[in-house]
């Protein structure tokens, strides 16, 4: 396996780096933390490494090195497409070498051999209450999955810790390859009448899904689902979903526990969840007015919405300066394939207008859109209308991101992790007041 031998041949470079930054400079400071931060989330701490990718607040995120226009540009693209193949960015995320079309066609093709899903996690799902939210039924497929975890087998068997990362490996790879069917099932289960397309073996990884909910002969789609599922795939190493699923790998839990783990965070209305809240947002303007509304109109609800006290969902970003480059990528998308349509009109006039009205207080760090401000709308044009949804699609393709952060965590053989917790008493102490 090219990636395998990929990750086999850099790990010793890896380590020597890591080794001598321990050796020669463990003393060295490399930032403070004040009080506010520590009240505050631990926002801004500089506590962990990913070199997998890195958001750069002024030119939006990195994947190994490359912004999602290089990413875009440079990956071996699918077949009749002209969006890149995920098995590609998967072998980028894992190796950071960009692949060839036969390397990237290799991860694709082990996805498609191990993309089979034992039935006892469709009898998992469908014992579940019709109302639960499809977030749980993807973390509990995930957890369903576990039992097949060859880590967690070679870990009692007394494997050697330096042999970690190859069991992390196959378990990523077959939790990935089945991903896209866990997905569609539970799209199908929830809110169609249970029937799954059998999946295409002449179909990559992305428009698979997109097939076997019954888009299958709906190219437009298949290439929405392969811009879509590359772009969501890694925001560094901190955010909730990637820390969450770090700190519980770090305890050697297998990747389908610290990847279930990874997407409970995920499905939170402050992480992934938000787009539900944008896409909603977007409808409730619309049906306010029942139509789309004068730039004067707009303003006004704006601004009503923001003296009320909401946010405007889809504008802000904790890290991101400048507008959101996967926001960019699928304005493109949609500039090209529905510049037509209502609601993508209303995201282009909201884009028009709410940066400014938000800059006004000074208050906001960035006033342009995340990615979330035009995920949804997508979608939505193409049909797949069940905005709880949403969050699924988000974590198919993070999933890609949190597992080879996982890999290369064993590879070089990364600690559990241990912060330290202080009590309110002891921060008065040291500040002096009591
Ligand atoms: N509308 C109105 N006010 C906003 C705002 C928005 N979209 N974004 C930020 N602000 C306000 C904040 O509420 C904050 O006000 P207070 O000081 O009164 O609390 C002030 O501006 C400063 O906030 P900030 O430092 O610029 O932003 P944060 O890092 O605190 O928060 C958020 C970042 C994304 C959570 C925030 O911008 C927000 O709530 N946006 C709307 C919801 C949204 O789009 N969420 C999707 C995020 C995308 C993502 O990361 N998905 O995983």
């Amino acid at each position: 396996m090219i990636i395998k031998e990929k990750i086999q041949e850099q790990i010793p470079r890896w380590m020597e780096r890591i080794q001598r930054l321990k050796k020669e400079y463990s003393n060295f400071v490399v930032g403070e933390v004040t009080i506010e931060q520590i009240l505050s989330g631990i926002r801004g701490v500089q506590i962990s490494i990913s070199d997998i990718s890195y958001v750069d607040p002024y030119e939006g995120i990195r994947l190994r090195g490359y912004t999602i226009s290089q990413v875009l540009s440079l990956l071996p693209k699918a077949k009749n497409s002209r969006m890149p193949l995920a098995g590609g960015l998967y072998h980028l995320l894992l190796t950071g070498e960009l692949p060839s079309q036969k390397e990237a066609e290799e991860v694709e093709e082990i996805w498609r051999c191990r993309s089979e899903v034992p039935q006892y996690v469709w009898d998992v799902i469908c014992s579940m209450p019709p109302e639960t939210h499809p977030m749980t039924l993807f973390s509990q497929a995930i957890m369903a999955l576990q039992p097949q975890s060859l880590f967690a087998r070679a870990y009692l068997e007394g494997v050697q810790k330096s042999q970690y990362w190859e069991y992390y490996l196959e378990d990523s790879l077959n939790l990935t390859a089945k991903i896209p069917q866990i997905a569609a099932f539970i799209y199908c289960w929830k809110y169609k009448d249970g029937k799954v397309e059998p999946p295409d073996p002449n179909l990559d990884w992305s428009a698979s899904f997109a097939q076997m909910i019954g888009k299958g002969s709906d190219w437009e789609y298949q290439e929405l689902m392969r811009l879509y599922l590359v772009i969501h795939s890694d925001h560094e190493g901190a955010n909730v979903s990637a820390h969450t699923s770090h700190l519980v790998s770090s305890a050697l839990s297998d990747i389908y526990l610290s990847s279930a783990a990874g997407m409970n965070g995920l499905a939170g209305p402050l992480h992934g969840l938000a787009n539900q809240e944008c896409i909603r947002w977007l409808l409730n303007v619309y049906d306010h007015f029942q139509r789309l509304p004068s730039d004067e109109e707009l303003e006004g609800y704006i601004r009503n919405q923001l003296s009320a006290g909401y946010v405007i969902p889809g504008y802000g970003h904790a890290v991101l300066r400048v507008t959101d480059p996967r926001f960019t990528a699928q304005m493109e998308f949609a500039e090209q394939f529905l510049p037509q349509d209502p609601l993508f009109q209303l995201v282009k006039q909201v884009y028009r207008l709410a940066p400014s009205i938000l800059g006004e207080n000074g208050k906001i760090k960035n006033p342009r859109p995340n990615v979330d401000a035009i995920n949804g709308c997508l979608q939505y044009y193409y049909g797949v209308r069940e905005v709880d949804f949403y969050t699924v699609l988000f974590g198919v393709s993070r999933l890609l991101g949190l597992t080879a952060h996982a890999i290369w965590a064993r590879a070089l053989g990364k600690p559990i992790e241990r912060p330290k917790s202080l009590t309110t008493q002891m921060l008065e102490e040291r500040v002096g007041i009591i």
